[in-house]
């Protein structure tokens, strides 16, 4: 993508209106606008974030043997008033009424929507287990949506719901997920830690958040030092095996939301806990019979007799990982995107665009990187070498391509890698095969 052509409006000044590092710098980066409170378009760089944190997750549900499907948004209230949920969830839920007065509401979740579908699909036994997964914008009228798209009122969620024929079989499908998500973080390169938590509005008995850790999180949370040092899994996972052995693994630690953490009971002594901050990237649920039972979603056992289903569910906050990440990857110059979520592979700067030899090896880098595969944001506008550089920072790519009349006379281009600053002089052929090999096409 030619950067004199893309949609990139970056802001000079910090937004008044950010309180934190993510916010302000998806705003200045051109990664995100306000719509009303809480509500946000997805620019151009900002939706590749999204895209490729969503296609991250996707594949570890897909792996993990989720299938996907896509439910709709607005739902009718007749599926929630059996539930129960109706009235319970009170102001956070928009309620809409169509044209035939009847009512409707914008999803906050999709537990009932689920249940009715598998409900009405499955009889038997041996249509079980099954574990459906969509991501789909949420709405909830949270009372004070900030921080940007971290507290938004509409987010984009993957939500997945498995059902079960009894509670060893649920227990199985929790374990999973689990697994799923260590795996899904760890590819983000983030340290996501998995913490025992409240069920709130979703209900059950058991339920883990997976927390990132950093001072501008919303949620104050306690753990183990030992999690601190602990390199989070992003292994293989045999999804066939009995996880259970390796589930007790990887919560031998102790970690706990602050609404389940009794400081008189806590197992850990107190120069061996960690308090801190953190950010909620997902959150796991198992509730049983809690929807099912109601909702009349049972099917016929080996004998014929009624089975009611249980149930889990499992969230990840797709659109507020994009500010996590910004959160854990930045310094006073802007965004550091790990490779694996970075809206371009690199950033090709033409520092001389007016000069016709620094313009055509420029253009020709250009055109064999995008021809290998590699994803490149050509930065051929007329502005000063300062500038470009700073735009480059603050957007954050993995990697720079400085091409100047210097390196063109010699043949050579400059690497500069964005996390760390390292400046390298190559020659042009060695640059693309080192991208072409890092990513091959
Ligand atoms: N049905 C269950 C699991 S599928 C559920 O709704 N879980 S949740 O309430 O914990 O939400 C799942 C994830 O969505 C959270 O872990 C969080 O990362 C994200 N999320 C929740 N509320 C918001 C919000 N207001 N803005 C951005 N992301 C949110």
């Amino acid at each position: 993508m030619r950067l004199s052509q893309y949609f990139l409006p970056l802001l000079r000044e910090n937004p008044s209106e950010a309180q934190i590092v993510s916010h302000r710098l998806m705003l200045r980066a051109g990664m995100i606008r306000q719509s009303s409170a809480g509500i946000y378009s997805w620019l151009p760089l900002g939706l590749r974030v999204l895209k490729r944190v969503e296609a991250i997750v996707r594949e570890e549900q897909d792996r993990s043997g989720a299938q996907e499907i896509l439910m709709p948004t607005l739902q009718p209230a007749e599926l929630w008033r059996e539930s129960g949920r109706y009235d319970d969830y009170g102001k956070e839920m928009l309620r809409i009424t169509d044209r035939h007065e009847r009512e409707m509401l914008y999803g906050p979740t999709n537990e009932e929507q689920v249940t009715a579908i598998v409900r009405d699909a499955i009889k038997s036994y041996r249509d079980l287990p099954k574990n459906l997964y969509h991501i789909q914008w949420k709405f909830r009228d949270e009372v004070r949506p900030r921080f940007g798209v971290m507290r938004g009122r509409e987010f984009l969620m993957k939500d997945a719901y498995s059902f079960d024929l009894d509670a060893a079989g649920a227990k199985r499908a929790y374990n999973k997920m689990f697994f799923a998500y260590l795996r899904t973080f760890a590819r983000m390169g983030l340290r996501a830690i998995p913490m025992r938590a409240e069920t709130g509005p979703i209900g059950g008995d058991l339920s883990h958040e997976f927390i990132i850790l950093a001072e501008t999180g919303e949620s104050e949370v306690f753990c183990e030092r030992a999690w601190l040092e602990t390199d989070i899994l992003a292994e293989e996972v045999d999804y066939d095996a009995d996880l259970e052995p390796r589930f007790r693994h990887w919560t031998r630690h102790y970690a706990a939301t602050g609404d389940v953490h009794d400081p008189a009971k806590c197992p850990v002594p107190a120069d061996r806990l960690v308090t801190a901050r953190g950010i909620e990237v997902g959150q796991i649920f198992y509730f049983g019979t809690k929807y099912s039972r109601p909702m009349g979603a049972v099917v016929a056992g080996p004998g014929g007799e009624e089975i009611a289903l249980e149930m889990g569910s499992y969230g990840v906050g797709v659109s507020r990982l994009v500010a996590a990440l910004i959160e854990a990857n930045h310094d006073d110059n802007g965004i550091i995107w790990p490779e694996s979520v970075a809206p371009f592979r690199l950033g090709l700067i033409n520092l001389r665009p007016a000069d016709a030899k620094c313009r055509e090896a420029a253009d020709t880098l250009y055109a064999r990187l995008a021809g290998a595969g590699v994803s490149v944001l050509y930065d051929d506008r007329e502005e000063s070498p300062g500038a470009k550089f700073a735009a480059m920072d603050l957007i954050g790519l993995p990697d720079q391509v400085i091409i100047g009349p210097r390196g063109v006379a010699a043949g050579t281009v400059e690497l500069k890698r964005r996390r760390t600053g390292e400046r390298q002089d190559l020659p042009v052929d060695a640059l693309v095969a080192r991208m072409t090999a890092e990513f091959p096409s």
